[in-house]
C-alpha cells in the first residue's frame, strides 16, 4: 500500500455516488490480493463508513466480468434475505455504484475501484478466537454454498482460470522449479521435495471432478475466516464477503480452504512451527457447522472426500506461496522477507499434521452425517 494511492482516493472518491465530503482514509485489513482501505464519508453530521478497493487486476484481468459476477450474486443473495426476513444491508456485500452507474469506477491510471457499504458491529477475525467462531464460520460458508446452489452457473465468468486445479498448479510449480529465476530453489529443495513426493495426490479431486464423481457446484473458492464476518453482540457469521472467485467449483474445495487457514492453531505465516499444527477441535467444530447448513445436500463422495479437499487445499496453497517465492514474490502480497517461504512452510506443517490424523479426520465426519 503506498502513499501516492492514498493520496489519489480523494479523487477517486468522487467517481462513486457517495454524498457528502471524505473525512478519513487508511488502509485496512489483512486481504493478500486488493488494496483495501475504510474510508468513512460525512453528510450533514452524520458519519458512514465505507470499503474502497483498488482491484489487483494483475490478478483478475477481467474486472468488469468479475464485477458482472459480483453484482450479481449479490442481488440474488439480496432477495433470499429478505425473503428469509434477514437485514441484506449486514448479510451481503453492497456495492455502491459509480456516479455512471457502474460497480466500479476506473480513474486515469486505469486502476479499478469499487465501494461496499461498510459491515457494522461485526469482526473480521485472522484466527479464532474459540470454536465457536470457527462453528459459525462454517454455518456462514455452509449457507452460502446452499443459497447458491439455486443460482445460475452458466451466467458466472471464470475469475482466474483453473484456479483450485491443483495438477494445473503442480505444473507451474514443476516450471517455477526449473526456470529458478532468483536462485532461490537451491535453499528450499526440502520444501521442493515434500511437494513432489505428493505429486500422484494432486491429479485425484480434479480426476474425480473429470469422471463425474464430484459434481461442479457454485462455490466461493476462498473461504479463509477472514472472508467471513461475525456479528459482535452475537458472535453469529452473518456475511460472507471477498466473492472475487465466486466460480462453479467443488464443495469439498471450500470446506477444505476453511479447515487449511482457520483449524491452525498457528497463523498463517508463523515462523515457529512448534505452534503449527491441525486442531481436531476446530475441525470437529467445522465439520458439525459445515453439515449443519449444507450437508445435505451433499453426495456421498462429497461426505467422503472432505479430508481430502482440507488436505488437498493446504498442499496446493503451499504449493502456490512456494511457487511465488520461487518467482520472486509477484503474486502475494509480502510484507517481510523469506514472507511467502514462511507460509508455505506452516501448509506443509498443516498437511504432515493431517496425514497423521488422517483417521480421526474421516471418524469425525461419520459422526456428523444424518
Ligand atoms: P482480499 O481479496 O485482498 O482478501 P477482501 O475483499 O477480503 O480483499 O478485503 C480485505 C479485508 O477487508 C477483509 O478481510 C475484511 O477485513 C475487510 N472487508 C472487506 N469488505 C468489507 C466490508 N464490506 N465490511 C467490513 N470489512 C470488510
Ligand atoms: C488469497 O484474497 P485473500 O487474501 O482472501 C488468495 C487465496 C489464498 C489465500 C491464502 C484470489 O486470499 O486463494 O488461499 O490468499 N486469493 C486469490 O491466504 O488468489
Ligand atoms: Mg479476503
Amino acid at each position: 500500500m503506498n502513499n501516492n494511492q492514498l493520496n489519489f482516493i480523494d479523487n477517486v472518491v468522487t467517481k462513486f455516488d457517495l454524498k457528502g465530503e471524505l473525512v478519513s482514509k487508511e488502509p485496512y485489513g489483512n486481504g493478500h490480493i486488493n488494496d483495501t482501505y475504510l474510508i468513512k464519508i460525512k453528510d450533514s453530521e452524520v458519519e458512514k463508513k465505507y470499503i474502497l478497493q483498488r482491484m489487483n487486476t494483475d490478478i483478475f484481468k477481467d474486472p468488469v466480468g468479475l464485477m458482472e459476477n459480483v453484482y450479481n450474486v449479490t442481488e440474488f443473495l439480496k432477495k433470499e434475505i429478505i425473503a428469509n426476513g434477514g437485514n441484506p444491508e449486514r448479510e451481503t456485500l453492497n456495492i455502491i455504484k459509480s456516479k455512471d452507474g457502474k460497480s466500479f469506477a476506473k480513474d486515469e491510471n486505469d486502476n479499478y475501484w469499487r465501494v461496499y457499504i461498510f459491515i457494522e458491529d461485526a469482526l473480521c477475525l485472522d484466527a479464532a478466537k474459540n470454536a465457536n467462531d470457527f462453528y459459525q464460520s462454517a454455518v456462514a460458508f455452509g449457507n452460502f454454498q446452499k443459497l447458491l446452489s439455486k443460482f445460475p452457473a452458466e451466467t458466472l465468468h471464470e475469475t482466474i482460470a483453473n484456479f483450485h486445479n491443483t495438477a494445473k498448479r503442480y505444473e507451474t510449480f514443476e516450471q517455477a522449479v526449473k526456470d529458478d529465476v532468483c536462485g532461490r530453489a537451491k535453499d528450499v529443495q526440502k520444501e521442493i521435495k515434500f511437494v513432489m513426493d505428493r505429486k500422484q495426490e494432486a491429479s485425484v479431486c480434479v480426476d474425480m471432478q473429470s469422471k463425474g464423481e464430484l459434481p461442479l457446484r457454485v462455490t466461493h473458492n476462498d473461504t479463509k475466516l477472514n472472508n467471513v464476518m461475525l456479528d459482535k453482540q452475537t458472535g453469529r457469521g452473518i456475511c460472507v464477503i471477498d466473492l472475487d472467485t465466486v466460480m462453479p467449483g467443488l464443495a469439498i474445495n471450500d470446506f477444505g480452504d476453511s479447515i487449511r487457514f482457520g483449524a491452525s492453531t498457528a497463523t498463517e505465516d508463523e515462523k515457529d512451527l512448534s505452534k503449527v499444527s491441525m486442531s481436531l477441535e476446530l475441525y470437529e467444530a467445522y465439520v458439525k457447522g459445515f453439515l449443519e447448513a449444507c450437508g445435505d445436500s451433499l453426495t456421498p463422495n462429497e461426505l467422503n472426500m472432505l479430508p481430502m479437499g482440507a488436505k488437498m487445499m493446504t498442499y496446493e496453497c503451499g504449493m502456490r506461496f512456494l511457487t511465488d517465492y520461487l518467482q520472486g514474490d509477484t503474486y502475494f502480497k509480502v510484507h517481510r522477507e523469506g514472507h511467502n517461504l514462511d507460509r508455505c512452510r506452516t501448509q506443509f506443517k498443516l498437511v504432515e499434521d493431517m496425514e497423521n490424523k488422517w483417521e480421526d479426520m474421516h471418524s469425525i465426519v461419520k459422526k456428523y452425517i444424518k
